[in-house]
């Protein structure tokens, strides 16, 4: 049977991004699970803190964040869904496999290289400067698989740019199988939902984050049909015939991606149905079918977050369930390392 596991940093109101590039995903895969199938979507409150938070509003984050996942359709009866601060295994876990981890390794991962690049020294570009930089930052991607791991599973479905950190994780894996010289782990795949990345609406060079600074760079699950007409009005695109090419027109093709997606139709295509048509018919229709896309879960999000004592029960009902499963994992793992 398969065991498959994902996670959602509680860092504020999904945006579409977060909608289209993973959430649905994890609804459509819910819905095609096999009976044997075990699933896992987890709240990673622990990874949230290596960027700096508002503890009031990474509190409230965390706890609309159950509510998302319900409005957008996962079942708790069917999958667990749970917080990954309410499951301390997750840092025990990260701790043993950090002492596993090889410095150079993580050195070499492309999301630390771009944090580097946002300190490089003012005074000399050629010097790095990663004393401000915290620690937890460094060993993200080590957390991450211990997520993944402690519930031993098999498949992962993440973005593209997590591929290196699933690598790492089948690497500490495999490390642990041939130490303890044991089948202790699964060495887990990448799934390869077909998510699309979905790039900022004000800086079509970057993508979508619940994080950058400027609201209108991003549609969250909260807007209404006003407000999307309004980030759509403002997202920067160009002057040309509309046509899809993502290298030298990325805003432009970040709406027909957006519309593709939502619709479920083939990119091309619809590239193919706009050529003729101007930049504010397209905008019109995307804001239209993102406006459809979100009207159930977004009305259902206003409903559920207002009910607090069922959404603290779902936490608790799905750590407990998290809880046992990892109680297992970690009592083989410290027999192994010799911590018993
Ligand atoms: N722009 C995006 N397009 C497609 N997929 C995206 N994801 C994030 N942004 C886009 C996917 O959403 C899932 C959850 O992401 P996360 O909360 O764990 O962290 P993130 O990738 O760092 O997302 P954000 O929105 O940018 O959050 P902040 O600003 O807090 O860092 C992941 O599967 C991710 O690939």
């Amino acid at each position: 049977p398969r065991v498959i596991f994902s996670g959602i940093q509680p860092t504020g109101i999904p945006h579409l991004g977060n909608l289209l590039g993973a959430l649905n995903n994890w609804v459509k895969l819910q819905q095609n699970a096999r009976a044997d199938d075990q699933l896992l979507f987890c709240i990673a409150g622990w990874h949230a803190l290596t960027l700096p938070q508002d503890p009031a509003e990474l509190s409230s984050a965390r706890r609309d964040m159950i509510a998302v996942l319900l409005s957008i359709g996962l079942d708790p009866e069917r999958s667990i869904i749970f917080h990954q601060d309410d499951n301390p295994h997750h840092t025990s876990l990260a701790w043993i496999f950090n002492c596993l981890t090889p410095m150079g390794k993580l050195r070499r991962m492309t999301t630390w290289k771009s944090r580097l690049v946002t300190a490089r020294n003012a005074n000399d570009e050629s010097e790095v400067d990663e004393s401000h930089l915290n620690v937890g930052l460094f060993t993200y991607p080590v957390l991450q698989a211990a997520d993944i791991l402690l519930y031993k599973a098999t498949h992962v479905p993440v973005g593209e740019d997590q591929q290196q950190h699933l690598e790492l994780c089948r690497d500490l894996a495999d490390a642990v199988n041939r130490t303890y010289k044991s089948r202790v782990f699964p060495l887990p795949q990448h799934m390869i939902t077909p998510s699309p990345r979905i790039l900022s609406l004000r800086d079509p060079t970057s993508k979508m984050s619940k994080s950058a600074p400027e609201a209108r760079s991003r549609i969250r699950l909260t807007d209404d049909a006003d407000k999307i007409w309004s980030k759509m009005k403002a997202a920067v695109t160009d002057s040309q015939p509309i046509a899809y090419d993502p290298i030298n027109r990325p805003g432009t093709t970040n709406l027909l991606t957006i519309l593709a997606a939502c619709t479920d139709e083939d990119v091309n295509e619809v590239a193919k149905r706009y050529s003729e048509k101007r930049h504010s018919d397209l905008k019109k229709d995307v804001a239209e079918v993102v406006n459809e896309m979100m009207r159930k879960p977004r009305a259902e999000f206003e409903r559920l977050r207002k009910e607090t004592e069922y959404l603290t029960k779902v936490g608790e009902v799905g750590a407990e369930k998290a809880r046992s499963i990892s109680e297992r994992t970690m009592r083989e793992v410290r027999r192994h390392v010799g911590l018993f």
